[in-house]
């Protein structure tokens, strides 16, 4: 093989690899939205519609990473207190994730906000694994909201949705019950609104102590707004009428006993009979007087 096809073949293998590991965007779900995937099998290892596992660049640290995705992460079913690999976890009938000490997880949900204005985004908070022992465990983590508009760039964090696992052991085989239930309800910025996309997105940072960390879940979710009005206001009528090709200003009588003008088919024309020759009137379309008549 010549030199030069052999660098096209390697190009075209480096994009072809880079493709392969490209993040799903799931499909944004209409308004007003609710999940509590009681529908999803704890065996499933799909997504439900509009739902989508991430993993972030970068290993965990002390900040919410808001970054855009690096890849997609797979749904691992039957989810419970014990598994000690990171991934996004089928908890059985919630959702949520468990990070590693270089692996970055995520749960996202994109919604179409179109129409609506006060976007609220309502969910559980809980904790399903928790390490935490006081001794070699000490972890607290944080499990936060974010957003972007669109399904490329960096994410926005929420405030006022931080939630932490406690300090009580919950790493039992089996065990999915929620743990340190938090219900959260945000209005989301106003950037959300009327949008053909918003993906709201869900990471966890850490905030103090060492070891195995804890996994948190979410839901009971319901997204819903107000349906504003969001219609740009149209002109129903134009004065002159649109694309008028002959509209002129009221052009001076001749005679001193014309006074009054009438508008007649977007033209002003004296009421006495005077000759104003078209090679008079300007060409431009110029603005009519505020009054309907006028006086001379
Ligand atoms: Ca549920």
């Amino acid at each position: 093989m010549s030199k030069p096809l052999r660098y096209l073949f390697l190009l075209l293998g480096f994009i072809y690899s880079g493709g392969a590991t490209a993040q799903t965007q799931p499909q944004p779900r209409p308004l007003p939205y609710q999940e509590n995937f009681d529908a999803l099998s704890a065996a499933a290892t799909v997504y439900p519609d509009g739902w989508q596992g991430w993993t972030l660049s970068g290993a965990p640290g002390s900040n919410f990473n808001t970054a855009a995705p690096s890849a997609d992460k797979a749904l691992t079913p039957n989810g419970s207190a014990s598994g000690t690999a990171n991934g996004v976890y089928n908890y059985s009938g919630k959702l949520g994730f468990l990070n590693s000490g270089s692996v970055d997880n995520s749960l996202v949900l994109a919604v179409n906000t179109s129409g609506q204005v006060n976007v609220t985004v309502s969910y559980d908070a809980m904790t399903i694994r928790n390490p935490y022992d006081g001794n070699s465990n000490t972890r607290i983590n944080e499990m936060g909201l974010q957003y972007r508009i669109g399904a490329t760039g960096s994410f926005v964090n929420v405030g006022g949705t931080a939630y932490q696992n406690n300090t009580v052991t919950q790493t039992g085989s089996g065990i999915t019950q929620p743990q340190q239930l938090l219900a959260v309800s945000i209005v989301l910025p106003a950037e959300c609104n009327n949008q053909p996309l918003v993906q709201l997105r869900w990471v966890n940072r850490q905030i103090s102590g060492a070891g195995s960390r804890p996994s948190f879940a979410v839901d009971n979710i319901v997204v819903a707004g107000a349906g504003g009005d969001i219609t740009p206001p149209v002109a129903n009528s134009l004065v002159p009428a649109n694309q008028s090709a002959d509209v002129s200003p009221a052009p001076p009588c001749k005679s001193s006993s014309a006074k009054m003008w009438q508008r007649t088919r977007a033209v002003f024309t004296c009421t006495t009979a005077v000759t104003v020759k078209p090679t008079h009137l300007p060409l431009a379309i110029l603005p009519l007087p505020s009054a309907t008549t006028s006086s001379r």
